[in-house]
């Protein structure tokens, strides 16, 4: 409910409920459920208890109708219905409401539409002036991705600003041909001269700032002009910068051509960028070590063209925001960024996956077993997900804490790590599951995905000693990038 609040995704939620008589009584299995998910809903109602009289279908007409529509405007969400039931509940024929079906013809629904209502179409022009500009492609889950990334491509041009692109914005995987695409930000920036350097004047930050801390310490600091872009009115500036919002999606906005144009800025972004990309590229290339980075880079270039990937929050979206190399494959990114959990994970891509294309859910340990319920969907799953499985026996991401120093008790009370045997659990749900050896054979099982099925593809990994590996990629691609300006 709050990924979808969060992501701006419309959706009804239907909770079956007591009828009130039998609330607050001791009658089992009754809790308060009312306005049960508080302020992360655009609207509650507890629908009235259903009863075969026509004036109530009219109600449950229009309430569901008006439901639908507040899923949707102003701001797309989740809805929360509860809907209370009384006896008898099986399927049993009630003469009482034979005489309702003549009225329940098609004109008793025929003026609703399932189309979204028309809400008013703003569009924006901008001057947006300063030589010394980038464009933040932040997080951005879009259907018609290619539509977005062909109006970012021409706004970019038009501007000859680079696009600073995040693995989670359809940015880093169309083809933006003509611009200079930054993808090693988070390693380059590390380079506190590099950082001066590259300073903005103006930053047009699309959707919101990515997740690399890197980059929004340098943003923060810059003290440079933002104009953030997000079809949204929930603030999205964490930055806490000078920051204008237009609330409009990317297709709506324009923005003028700057009276100056500095190549050498952009230029500087362009060597910067493919200094740190050729180590990285290379330094991964090279490693034989199953370094759990690795496996994010590799899907970038293993995968068939327009694969979904759900990307699990902690180190998993990071290295592909790290690591995932940019080009025209047009992936299709999913995420749950807006609380940053690691709940419902497995279900939620099940659910990306289900009767759609073949598709990937890249994962740590903790985020699948959190949710490991979510397998017992499988009979009922159609479709393929492959689940990538980085099993580095807890939580990674606290080895980059400074607490990691700290043992006792970083072990028991941050990493949290666990024992579980995968290839039983994925044998108790009747999965498929491998355990990758190396990464020859790794790249060969995802360059073709299955049609069908769940399976699991377990790669064992080290989480300090890839803590330690990625400061060093990081150290060494900063470096590089230092060398080029
Ligand atoms: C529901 C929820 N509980 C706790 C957290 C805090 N948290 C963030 S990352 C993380 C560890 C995740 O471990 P894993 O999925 O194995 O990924 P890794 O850190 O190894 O990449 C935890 C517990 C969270 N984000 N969401």
């Amino acid at each position: 409910m709050i990924e979808a609040q969060e992501s701006g995704t419309p959706l009804l939620v239907l909770t079956a409920d007591r009828p009130p008589e039998l609330r607050d009584c001791a009658s089992g299995q009754a809790i308060d459920q009312l306005k049960l998910y508080g302020g992360h809903v655009n609207l509650f109602h507890e629908l009235a208890v259903p009863e075969p009289r026509l004036e109530l279908l009219r109600y449950l007409r229009q309430t569901v109708a008006h439901a639908w529509q507040c899923a949707r405007i102003p701001e797309p969400g989740p809805v929360h219905l509860n809907c209370p039931f009384r006896d008898p509940l099986p399927p049993v024929r009630d003469a009482s409401a034979t005489g309702l079906s003549r009225d329940l013809d098609e004109a008793f629904f025929g003026h609703l539409s399932g189309e979204a209502p028309a809400a008013g179409r703003i569009t924006a022009r901008q001057r947006l002036s300063a030589p010394r500009g980038i464009i933040v492609a932040g997080p951005c889950a879009v259907t018609a991705s290619g539509v977005y990334a062909a109006v970012l491509q021409r706004l970019a041009s038009s501007l000859h600003w680079p696009v600073l692109a995040d693995a989670l914005s359809p940015a880093r995987h169309h083809d933006l041909s003509g611009t200079v695409v930054v993808t090693a930000y988070d390693a380059l920036l590390r380079n506190a001269r590099v950082g001066r350097a590259l300073l903005p004047r103006q930053v047009l930050c699309l959707g919101g700032w990515p997740t690399s801390k890197v980059l929004r310490g340098w943003l923060a600091q810059s003290g440079a002009e933002v104009l953030l872009v997000a079809p949204t009115a929930r603030n999205r500036d964490a930055l806490h910068g000078r920051t204008r919002t237009l609330q409009l999606p990317l297709e709506n906005f324009d923005a003028d051509r700057p009276a100056q144009v500095d190549t050498t800025y952009v230029t500087a972004w362009r060597q910067a960028e493919e200094a740190a990309r050729t180590v990285l590229d290379d330094k991964l290339a090279a490693t034989r070590n199953l370094f759990e980075g690795k496996a994010a880079w590799l899907l970038s270039e293993s995968l068939p063209e327009a694969t979904p990937v759900f990307v699990a929050s902690s180190m998993p979206v990071r290295d592909a925001e790290y690591f995932w190399r940019p080009g025209g494959r047009r992936t299709q990114f999913y995420f749950n960024r807006g609380a940053n959990g690691i709940d419902g994970t497995l279900s939620t891509a099940l659910g990306m996956a289900h009767g759609g294309k073949p598709s990937v859910l890249l994962t740590g340990d903790l985020a699948l077993l959190h949710d490991a319920n979510g397998f017992l969907i499988r009979p009922k799953f159609s479709g393929s997900l492959t689940i990538v499985l980085i099993n580095n026996r807890g939580g990674g991401i606290f080895e980059h804490l400074p607490v990691a120093r700290f043992d006792p008790p970083f072990e028991d009370y941050f990493a949290t790590p666990q024992e579980v045997d995968f290839a039983r659990l994925c044998a108790a749900y009747g999965l498929k599951h491998t355990l990758v050896r190396d990464w020859a054979q790794f790249t060969g099982l995802v360059s073709r995905l299955p049609v069908h099925g769940i399976r699991v593809l377990e790669v064992r990994t080290d989480r300090k000693r890839d803590a330690a590996f990625r400061k060093k990629l990081f150290a060494d691609a900063a470096r590089a990038a230092g060398r080029a300006l």
